[in-house]
């Protein structure tokens, strides 16, 4: 399952999801040998989706991986949709190569014109390498680089004329009742010949607007605005009020969800709707034991349950585009969402190479571009931990803030700092965000008052002082089962303390506008990274990874449920 609703109605969707014929290929010989022409015969069988990490065999493997299966065509055109492959994947159909995509957790498309009906092959290679120089993430991490096809395939057959994408673009009047719409809608036509006919627009099944197309164009573009929607209800924390556009032409539609919400940055505060809000959120990996990154529907949906139980209103996407099955759940249980792509501890001679830039910058694009309807998300965040005392980070960030601006103006924009009061890159963000661990990596949990005293005069001096302050990680591990008399560092008594001292700090601190807890749940970590982590995990959640609470569950869940 790709989605929690359908977005065509008219277009015939056939899942890939199923067994896969699948082969590691850790000497990169199937190029040359052309595994996608003849694949070899001693393959394994697969789920896709899935991670290889999750076979038996398999468990550090970091590398190439080649998979295959055929498929069944009914129409002339198909559009073959990816919605994620880690790191770089290169597609084949019948043993041609259709192209590549570099980016482990945004979808891509190949669309197949003219295919002659019956059976087609599809071969797909999955390149999980990391490096310290250019790739995104780097090789060094805290969180396991699963690899595979880790979430759906999909066939949609294409008709004459379709709809290629789309942009839902509103603006709320002052008094938050009426909303205007936009629509940017880009029509693709496979002939000139094809019929033109009508473009309507359906809100809530309503038809809002039509457009008639001319005959005979090859690609039009379809601006509307000035659509007005009156007595909205809005979108807001544990109130998803969902709207259903429809794009419909004769042969084809397109559905999107959307909701009509305000968040704003303003005064030291964040404002939702007109409202103060205090973000009460925590840091979520897309990981399980059993699953990798692929995580089943039941198992987000588990996580989504704790999680609201626990008293949040806030997830952090740590540190990736999550999955769009997770962010639908998210739009349709009234939970804020914080997205950023994997630009994990990244320094100077990074910043400065041209591949890092440019594969960030694209990064960004396709999570604004993939996410941009999505009312649960209120944060876009353009690296974490990066070396932001640096000039050279100072002119990544500009360009990174600016690609994300100029694709959406609506959202709140940040990056998760850990150069704090030597950070130089604040006055391009619209929320500082500030990631401390005092008390477990050095000094004493007592700090934290004097360091957001620090930060907050740096911001005054600065002419920042407007900006609202969020502590968007901070943490301590406590092994899952290991309670003692005494709670050294390391016990579910230390962290379940921690938490007690920070949590009641925080929320009733009058220059802090939020938090993210590190970390929902216990993770795998990189083996760059195994020998700071008892048990090659990073054991920093609120639960194991098995979805099992530790003691600082119920304390967290004491100061989250305490406010609104
Ligand atoms: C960093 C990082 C997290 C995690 C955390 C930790 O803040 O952003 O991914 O590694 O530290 O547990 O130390």
């Amino acid at each position: 399952m790709a989605r929690l609703y359908e977005r065509h109605t008219k277009r015939k969707v056939v899942s890939l999801d199923g067994m896969w014929k699948f082969r590691i290929d850790p000497e990169r010989r199937g190029i040359r040998e052309k595994w996608f022409e003849n694949f070899p015969i001693d393959s394994m069988d697969v789920v896709v989706p899935s991670c290889w990490n999750n076979e038996l065999g398999l468990y550090d493997y970091e590398g190439c991986g080649w998979y295959y299966t055929t498929f069944r065509n009914t129409g002339n055109h198909m559009n073959l949709l990816f919605h994620a492959v880690t790191g770089q994947a290169e597609v084949y159909v019948d043993g041609i190569h259709m192209g590549g995509h570099y980016g482990g957790f945004t979808g891509f498309n190949f669309v197949l014109r003219d295919l002659v009906p019956g059976e087609h092959t599809l071969v797909v290679l999955v390149d999980n390498t990391h490096n310290d120089t250019d790739t995104i993430p780097l090789a060094r991490v805290d969180w396991f680089h699963y690899g595979g096809i880790t979430r759906s395939v999909e066939l949609m057959e294409l008709p004459e004329i379709w709809i290629q994408k789309h942009r839902v673009e509103y603006t709320l009047s002052e008094d938050l009742k009426t909303a205007t719409l936009g629509f940017d809608i880009h029509l693709e036509a496979f002939s000139a010949k094809a019929a033109a006919g009508e473009l309507r627009i359906l809100l809530n099944d309503r038809v809002v607007a039509r457009h008639a197309l001319k005959e005979g164009a090859l690609a039009a573009n379809v601006k509307l605005g000035g659509i007005p929607v009156r007595d909205i209800k809005l979108w807001d924390i544990g109130k998803p009020n969902l709207y259903t556009v429809t794009i419909e032409i004769d042969g084809d539609d397109s559905v999107e969800r959307i909701g009509f919400r305000r968040i704003e940055a303003k005064n030291q505060k964040i404002l939702l709707n007109g409202r103060e809000i205090f973000i009460k959120g925590v840091n979520r990996h897309e990981d399980h034991p059993d699953w990798g990154f692929a995580i089943p529907l039941k198992l987000m949906k588990r996580d989504m349950d704790i999680i609201k139980e626990m008293g949040c209103n806030a997830i952090r996407g740590s540190h990736y585009p999550n999955s769009e099955l997770f962010l639908d759940l998210c739009d349709q249980e009234g939970m804020l969402f914080w997205e950023e792509i994997p630009m994990w501890q990244y320094f100077d001679k990074h910043f400065k190479n041209p591949v890092v830039v440019d594969r960030g910058l694209k990064m960004l694009e396709e999570m604004v571009e993939r996410d941009y309807h999505r009312p649960s998300i209120i944060i876009w965040s353009v690296h974490n931990e990066v070396d932001s005392n640096e000039p050279s980070c100072f002119d990544m960030t500009k360009l990174f803030v600016e690609k994300v601006r100029s694709l959406d103006s609506s959202r709140l924009l940040t990056y998760a700092s850990y150069k704090d009061i030597n950070d130089i890159c604040f006055s391009l963000v619209d929320i500082v965000c500030l990631n401390k661990y005092l008390g477990w990596y050095h000094d004493q949990m007592e700090d934290w008052g004097e360091f957001i005293g620090k930060v907050s005069a740096k911001l005054e001096n600065e002419g920042l002082s407007h900006l609202p302050m969020v502590i968007s990680e901070f943490g301590a591990a406590g092994l899952y089962g290991d309670v003692t008399f005494e709670g050294p560092k390391w016990t579910e008594n230390y962290q379940e303390n921690y938490l007690n001292y920070t949590l009641n700090l925080f929320l009733n601190h009058p220059r802090l506008a939020g938090t993210y807890i590190w970390q929902y749940c216990d993770i795998r970590t990189a083996k760059e990274m195994e020998m700071g982590r008892a048990r090659s995990f990073n054991n920093k959640g609120i639960v194991n990874e098995y979805r099992k609470p530790k003691m600082a569950y119920w304390t967290v869940k004491k100061f989250y449920s305490s406010i609104d």
